[in-house]
């Protein structure tokens, strides 16, 4: 992760990167630490991925089915761009049972 850190200070002027920096280089790490010598995921290191930094991702769902739904041009490797729509997706998703929650609190009061 380092050296996407130091190309975030690179491009911002040195100075502390933000928030979203910081997301996009843990993003950009964790694909990294996994892919293979064509900057892609096979099946197994996707797998191997998503068991480790996206746990509550695979709850629900075979190991086929989650990999065909991300592998969207079919060719049984998860690039960059597949894996990033995968954790927008998983962002969104997120971001509306948050919505939720927040809602319910709004009408109902924080459980005691
Ligand atoms: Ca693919």
């Amino acid at each position: 992760m380092y050296f996407v850190l130091r190309f975030l200070y690179s491009t911002a002027n040195m100075s502390d990167p933000t928030r979203l920096e910081m997301a996009l280089a843990a993003m950009f790490s964790a694909y990294m630490s996994y892919q293979g010598d064509d900057n892609k995921l096979t099946k197994e290191q996707f797998l191997k991925l998503v068991k480790n930094e996206l746990p509550l991702l695979s709850q629900g769902k075979s190991e086929d089915e989650l990999f065909q739904c991300v592998d969207h041009n079919d060719d049984k490797r998860v690039d960059f761009e597949e894996f990033a729509s995968l954790v927008a997706g998983c962002a969104c998703a997120s971001h509306d049972a948050l919505q939720e929650v927040m809602k319910e609190l709004d009408t109902k009061g924080c459980p005691k």
